[in-house]
């Protein structure tokens, strides 16, 4: 009886050690490589990184969401997620709480006030929806197990995001396997990727940690900061729109990169019609945005490129700037 209960007892802590630690170590396709990176470039513990990702999980869920971003949609359906009077008032009321912090940080970096709202207000509805799921996880998926049917294969980005994050986590003493944020791995209130955390993120509050979820001076620092780094031209327009005519050269439009190519002069010459207040030797780009049953066309200048470089869709972009102006209007108002 006694012999037997050892017996099964010994049973079931051998089938624990095998499954349990089969459960708990995942292997990845592709980890050793990563390993070898990880050694190459020096600073982090090759053990500790391979526990933290045998620890990681694949999440499917990621991988559905990665194939069907919002920047996929058209601008008529892009925009009503973005431009809801509940992200513009809640806007106002978050440039109201912070207005002498917005207007320092704007004033030290050569940024518009508007625009760092906005770009919180976008990303995570002013630090309210900042992400649930684990980065570790986020980018483990995304680095090892990028989906093959999609246009680009964004692996070597992805596993570079990875590396930036566990050195990120070991600078900066957080919490490598609880840190959570968007299925892409991008963190806190204003939704930085670990390589732009790492690059961008300032200590604006001067608390001796650059904190992007809890402290919100350091949020708009870092973000005005961003766009500072990023070549931000204080009080230089965004976009205007622009008429177009049968003769227009609408093969010109640009579709990947919006940094400005040509000026205002040269686009009009070949047929688009700008503000008659511009000036004349603005670089630009033009942009065509898809309404329901027509197209429209605006030029884009370097501050639209530079509002690109946050998040590279260009109705991303759009959106940005048009909630800055209504937030703006609001604020303006009695
Ligand atoms: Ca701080």
């Amino acid at each position: 009886m006694f012999k037997a209960g050892v017996h099964k007892a010994m049973r079931k802590l051998v089938l624990c050690l095998f499954f349990c630690t089969s459960v708990l170590a995942n292997e990845h396709p592709g980890m050793d490589a990563f390993l070898e990176r990880v050694a190459e470039e020096g600073g982090l513990s090759e053990s500790d990184v391979k526990a933290l990702l045998n620890k990681a999980e694949y999440k499917q869920s990621i991988v559905d969401a990665i194939s069907r971003p919002a920047e996929g949609k058209p601008w008529h359906e892009y925009r009503p997620i973005f431009l809801t009077s509940k992200r513009i008032h809640e806007g106002i009321d978050f440039w109201e709480e912070n207005r002498e912090l917005i207007r320092t940080a704007a004033r030290q970096f050569g940024v518009d006030e508007a625009i760092i709202v906005a770009i919180i207000g976008v990303e995570t509805f002013y630090g309210r929806i900042t992400g649930s799921y684990r980065i570790i996880d986020a980018l483990v998926t995304l680095g090892f197990y990028y989906p093959q049917n999609l246009s680009r294969d964004r692996t070597p980005f992805f596993s570079a995001e990875l590396l930036h994050y566990l050195n990120l986590a070991n600078e900066e003493g957080l919490p490598a396997d609880e840190i959570t944020g968007s299925y892409a791995g991008a963190m806190g209130m204003g939704q930085f990727m670990p390589s732009s955390y790492r690059e961008y993120a300032v200590d604006f509050d001067q608390d001796g940690r650059r904190d992007l979820w809890r402290s919100t001076a350091d949020v708009v620092g870092s973000v005005a900061n961003y766009l500072h780094r990023h070549g931000w031209q204080l009080g230089q327009p965004v976009t205007s729109s622009v008429r177009i005519s049968a003769d227009t050269a609408l093969e010109k439009v640009s579709t990947q990169s919006f940094k400005p190519t040509l000026s205002v002069a040269e686009w009009q010459e070949l047929g688009f019609e700008g503000s008659s207040a511009l000036r004349r030797g603005l670089p630009a780009a033009v942009l065509k945005l898809a309404e329901k049953n027509h197209d429209t066309y605006w030029l884009t200048f370097r501050n639209f490129y530079v509002i690109t470089r946050y998040n590279r869709s260009p109705r991303y972009a759009m959106a940005v700037y048009e909630l800055s102006r209504e937030i703006l209007k609001g604020m303006d108002g009695p």
